[in-house]
Parts: C-alpha cells; structure tokens; sequence
C-alpha cells in the first residue's frame, strides 16, 4: 500500500499543521509517513518546510514550481520515500492550488500509468471558510474558497477544537449537502481528534479522479488569482542584549503588518513568522487575516541571542506593496529591539 496524497484548501486553513499530525500519528501507529511542503519561492527551507524540519518530521519540500507543473520531480520524490520504506506520502499545493486534481492526479496517471496510487483527492476547510461560504459573505475569494472543495473526494474539516458539537455537525451536514461527491471528517490537526479516521480515509479510500467543471483559467479564475500574491524574506539578526524575547518579537511584528495590511485596504490570509536559534529552540507566529486573532503557534523556550527568522505568506495584496508593508514592519520592530540585520534574501511575485 504506497500512497500518495495532495492536500489542497485555503490559505491557513491548516495543511501544514495537518500534514505534521498525520506523518508523526502514521508513523506511530502505522508505517512510515512523509510530507512534501510545496511553497513557492527561488529560496529553499520557507517556513512550512522549516517547521516541520524543526519539529523532527520526515519532511522536504519543493518550492521551485507548483507540483501540478513538475510531475516528474514529483514521482522522483515519492520513489526515493517509497524505497525508504515510507506507505504514505501527503503532500500539499501552493494556498490556491485550484486545478490540481487536474495537473497533479491525471498528470501523474497519465506519465506514470499504474505507478503511483492515489488516495483521495483531500481538501481541508476551517470553520471560518464555511461560515463565509455559508453566509454567502466570502467576496473577492469565493470563487477559491469554492472551487477547492468542488475538486475534494474528501472534505477535511479542520480545527474542530474551535467547535461545539452542535457546530461541527452543522459545518459537516452543509458540506455534504453542498459538496455531494465528497466524504468530510472532521480533525483537530491540534489535539490530535479525527487523525486515526483521517488515516484511515487515506488508507482504504482511492482518488475518484472525477473531472469537475471549475472553470480553470476562465474570467473568475483570473480575477481571483489576480488579487494573490507571494513573500517572502530571510534574514539574521544579532541581538545586544540579554534579555531579547523572540515571541514578543515576532508578535510585534504580526500585529504592525496586520494594521499597515488593514490600512491599506488589502488583505492578508496569511503570513507566517518563523525564527530560530543555532542551539534549535524556535518560535512560529500566524498573521491569518487582517480581522483575525494572531496565533502563537510555537513560543521560544528561552531567550536567545542570534537567531534566523523568516517571513513567508500570501496576501490578497500586490506584491510589491505586500514587500514593502512586511519588510518596513520588519524593520522597524528590529530597530526598537536593537537587533542587528544581515538580509539574506527577498522575493515577492504576483500570482496573477
Ligand atoms: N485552533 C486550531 N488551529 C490550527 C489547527 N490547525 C492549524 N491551526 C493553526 O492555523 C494556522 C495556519 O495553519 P497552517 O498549517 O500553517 O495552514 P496552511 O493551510 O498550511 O497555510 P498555507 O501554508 O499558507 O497555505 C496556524 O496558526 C496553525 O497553528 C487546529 O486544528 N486548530
Ligand atoms: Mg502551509
């Protein structure tokens, strides 16, 4: 039993959380398990990869094109895991990966006939997406929103530890009513509910490779697609002082890009903000929407001295203002701390 899995879904809703649960539960209590971090970006180790490495996972990633347009990269990394013994290999799509059950499953059917077997097609959702899809309020990023979970054969409803009972019942009852062909299950990628049923989904399900009518490249396509854009900005920095706390730092940070984002009339699904120190200890904040709390994702253990921080996400943004609201903020929250910057790299591109 090799498998291979995409997760696609919404900026933020949790792939990467959720791919770190299911390697480390499929590891434990299965066979070995493997993620693929698929970001965009000419650097290499961005912040999902980085996180996982940090955290100990079987992890790698592939950030130098969407895997929808690198299948033969692709197959030659779920080989090298299989042949390590791994049984099942997830990997996710860059935050918008509409149309990758075209490129991705078909491609792959089509180069590599009969050598890789595909678990369901599996789209996660949040509570806060389904609430916008279900208020009809979800805007500019509906068509996203929508065609993600039109292209599921599995609807995964994430962060259930948001959720009373009577409330994820009623997320999952509107889903299967909207979403037919799709099963849905629903997780916590935080504490840990629903990956045994999660697992099991992947485990004994198989890719329908159904051709859903969504659009792709069309007016609505591009409009949406138009709007995103990708960041991001490695650096060092030297710290003066004894008392230097990189979660307050990191917070700092979040919060001024989340109000220069709001004042600009823009938005930010999400940004992440990933630092570490040489001895391995590290800190992870989540800027996930301008009217959103920000979440601590991982704090510092100890204060630190030198650390790497990396700032990486996607906004409903230009690029070029999206860079310079993320690096002024930067900036400015290193100044007030005293830290010494050495910039490693930046880049910014438009999706559109
Ligand atoms: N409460 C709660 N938060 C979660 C859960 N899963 C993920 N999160 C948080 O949601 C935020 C985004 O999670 P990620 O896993 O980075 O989301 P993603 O879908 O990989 O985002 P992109 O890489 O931008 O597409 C982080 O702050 C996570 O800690 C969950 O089950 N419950
Ligand atoms: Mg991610």
């Amino acid at each position: 039993m090799k498998k291979f899995a995409v997760f696609s879904g919404f900026l933020g809703s949790g792939k990467t959380t959720t791919m770190m649960a299911l390697t480390k539960y499929f590891t434990e209590t299965r066979v070995k398990a493997a993620m693929i971090s698929n970001d965009l970006g000419h650097g290499v180790n961005l912040a999902d990869n980085r996180l996982a490495q940090l955290s100990g996972l079987n992890a790698s990633e592939i950030t130098d094109n969407c895997i929808c347009y690198v299948n033969e990269q692709l197959a030659e990394r779920l080989n090298a895991y299989y042949d390590d013994g791994c049984a099942l290999v997830v990997s996710d799509i860059p935050g918008f990966g509409v149309g990758a059950l075209e490129h991705v499953y078909h491609g792959l059917t089509e180069k590599f006939p009969g050598k890789f077997r595909l678990a369901p097609f599996t789209v996660l959702a949040e509570p806060r997406t389904v609430e916008l899809l279900r208020s009809g309020t979800s805007g500019d990023l509906h068509y996203l929103y929508d065609t993600q979970l039109m292209e599921a054969d599995l609807i995964v409803l994430n962060k259930c530890d948001l959720l009373s009972t009577a409330q994820k019942e009623a997320d999952l009852a509107w889903l299967g009513a909207h979403y037919p062909l799709a099963k849905t299950v629903a997780i916590s990628a935080r504490s840990g509910e629903g990956l045994e049923t999660l697992s099991q989904a992947l485990t004994d399900g198989e890719a329908s490779m159904r051709r859903p009518d969504i659009g792709y490249g069309g007016r609505e396509f591009r409009f949406a697609m138009g709007k995103m854009s990708e960041f991001y900005l490695q650096y060092h920095a030297v710290v003066c002082c004894d008392d230097f706390d990189g979660n307050a730092y990191l917070m700092e940070i979040a919060e001024k890009v989340r109000e220069d984002i709001r004042t600009s009339g823009n938005e930010i699904p999400h940004l992440k903000l990933l630092a570490w120190e040489p001895e391995g200890d590290f800190g992870k904040v989540d800027l996930i929407g301008t009217d959103r709390d920000i979440e601590v994702t991982r704090r510092f253990e100890r204060r630190c001295r030198d650390v790497a921080v990396l700032l990486n996400g996607s906004g409903a943004c230009p690029a070029d203002k999206l860079e310079e609201i993320v690096t002024a903020a930067a900036q400015a929250v290193s100044e007030k701390y005293r830290l010494e910057l050495m910039i490693f790299k930046s880049e910014s591109m438009g999706m559109g």
